[in-house]
């Protein structure tokens, strides 16, 4: 079949012997194994129940489900029924799902048992055809249903240019734009990585993946699951991040993907020594800055060196440090661009900046997303004249093609992985009664890297405590948004031109958490 459909390709890749084990759970009830057969059939019947409803082409599934093995395979339903994933953060309260599914117009959402009252409320008023419910112990109205159809299923025909999954991303100013990434952008990327990091087919031994982060972000259900799959190689799979858990299956697994809070919690497990570690091949990190300090203190219980890669939502993964010699890889930095990616660093009138000159970063390649749904003119925004994407990461590189990221001209907070944007923050804050204005920033926290703090001014006469902030977000919004700590003050620091200088502020709460 020439059909791009990324399903297709990675259903390709699928060991011979179907009837082996694809995915072994570590923290369900009972450990469950699942054959590249089960995934195979189990991941055709979501796709024919999607296909039975009819919708246009292109529809949009929203999916803010647990993590669950059930979970993944809706992902490759989608995939195969043509239709366009988009995952969710369980983490995300009704204000925000409401803004997604208005703005995606979703024709199904498939959300926890838990949540099926206010989400099929919400979807049902905003024109949401379907509403199901899919929960981490294999219930749910989805299987129940998917479970009167065959299990065999020939994934629709795609171009490279169709869409597979919009994954939402918090905006610099007002609301999350819809990044589209296109079944080539993720199979290009897919197949770059594969060889990048050397995966190892049967006859070398295979490799064995530990599965332990969210399936919701770029990280979780791009990297891992298509790093695992289109290599034909199995995973352990954790539906939620324990540390202790996860070093007790080390011995079993040969690569390991987190982003850096999930090491620094390893690092605290007296478990993890070499020994440990002995069958392990590879450990990646990304999402988020690995500080030095995590990156010597890993080689040194370990014996292993940490890969560092960058990516994000808009471009999949852009630059990693080389797979050999291990000795290549550079704490500090995010390695070297991947095969087929550009990677340049520019000024801010748009000159190209000489080795290790700072600037921003901007890339190119077949991994770069399509744009923003329905958002042209924040498309247009974001790329250069000459069709590169303006990152919004500012860094160098040097001689030896290495990139470092030094900082963000985006005012962006990542906190144990996950982005806040410090300006939707202040949106909800400057609407609590008795708030004149606020200014979030971001602070060094020794488990999540950057922790989110909050300075409110309250209104002439006003009285604000700032536990009742708090409590009054988390009322709102998903709680890794809400600030750690809320100090109230009479006014914020100001420049001439008036701007809040936020700089001034993360000095000021530099050691909080320290
Ligand atoms: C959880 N909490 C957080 C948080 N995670 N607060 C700040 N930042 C975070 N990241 C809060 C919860 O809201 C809750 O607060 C309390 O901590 C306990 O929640 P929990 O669910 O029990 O937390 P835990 O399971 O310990 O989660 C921590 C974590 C998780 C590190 C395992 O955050 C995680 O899985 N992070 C990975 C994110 C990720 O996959 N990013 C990839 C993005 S893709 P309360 O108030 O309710 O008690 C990307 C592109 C690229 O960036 O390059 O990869
Ligand atoms: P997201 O929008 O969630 O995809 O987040 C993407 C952002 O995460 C990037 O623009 C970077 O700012 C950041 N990021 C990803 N990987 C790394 C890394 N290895 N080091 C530093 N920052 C990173």
């Amino acid at each position: 079949m020439t059909s791009s459909n990324l399903y297709a390709a990675l259903a390709g890749a699928f060991p011979a012997a179907l009837d082996a084990v694809a995915i072994e759970t570590a923290d369900t009830a009972q450990p469950l194994y699942y054959t590249w057969r089960d995934l195979e059939r189990g991941s055709a019947m979501i796709a024919n129940l999607i296909a039975s409803l009819e919708l246009p082409p292109a529809s949009r599934i929203a999916v803010q489900v647990d993590k669950s093995v059930e979970a993944m395979l809706l992902y490759l339903a989608v995939l195969r029924a043509g239709h366009v994933y988009l995952p969710l953060n369980t983490a995300y309260q009704a204000a925000e799902l409401d803004y997604f599914i208005a703005n995606a117009e979703p024709a199904v959402v498939v959300c926890a048992g838990r949540h099926f009252g206010w989400v099929s409320q919400l979807a049902f008023q905003r024109g949401v055809g379907h509403v199901y419910t899919l929960d981490d112990d294999r219930s749910g109205t989805l299987l129940a249903r998917a479970a009167f159809h065959p299990d065999r299923q020939e994934p629709v025909r795609r171009g490279a240019d169709d869409l597979a999954a919009i994954v939402y991303t918090s905006g610099t100013t007002g609301r999350s734009k819809g990044a589209m990434l296109t079944h080539g952008n993720l199979l290009s990327n897919a197949r770059v990585l594969q060889s990048t990091w050397c995966w190892r087919s049967e006859a070398e031994g295979g490799d064995r993946l530990i599965h332990a982060l969210p399936l919701f972000h770029v990280h979780g259900l791009f990297v891992a699951v298509h790093g695992a799959l289109i290599n034909g190689s199995p995973m352990i799979w954790f539906n939620r991040f324990d540390a202790r858990a996860v070093v007790a299956r080390l011995p079993e697994a040969t690569v390991f993907m987190g982003v850096p809070t999930l090491y620094t919690r390893l690092l605290a497990e007296p478990g993890l020594t070499r020994a440990a570690c002995a069958s392990m091949r590879l450990f990646i990190s990304g999402s988020a800055p690995l500080l030095i300090e995590t990156f010597k203190a890993w080689q040194e219980r370990t014996g292993h060196t940490i890969l560092e890669r960058y990516g994000m939502s808009e471009t999949v993964m852009l630059t990693s440090n080389p797979y050999r010699p291990e000795s290549a890889r550079r704490g500090g930095t995010v390695g070297l661009p991947l095969p087929g990616v550009g990677v340049r660093i520019h000024d801010d009138k748009g000159r190209p900046l000489h080795a290790g000159e700072i600037g921003g970063i901007e890339v190119k390649g077949p991994n770069v997303f399509k744009g923003y749904w329905r958002m042209p003119e924040k498309t247009a925004d974001e790329f250069t004249t000459d069709l590169w994407f303006k990152t919004g990461d500012v860094g160098h590189i040097d001689e030896q093609g290495y990139v470092t990221i030094v900082g963000r001209s985006k005012d962006l907070i990542i906190s144990g992985g996950y982005n806040v944007y410090p300006a939707e923050i202040e949106g909800y804050a400057n609407e609590l009664p008795g708030v004149l204005e606020s200014a979030v920033v971001g602070v060094p926290h020794p488990d999540f890297g950057e922790a989110v703090v909050a300075v409110i001014v309250p209104r002439p006469g006003a009285r604000i405590d700032a536990d009742a902030v708090i409590a009054a977000l988390k009322s709102q919004i998903a709680h890794f948004k809400v600030p750690k700590r809320v100090f109230v003050s009479a006014e914020l620091p100001r420049n001439a031109m008036g701007k809040v200088q936020k700089n001034l502020l993360r000095d000021q709460h530099r050691a909080l958490f320290a």
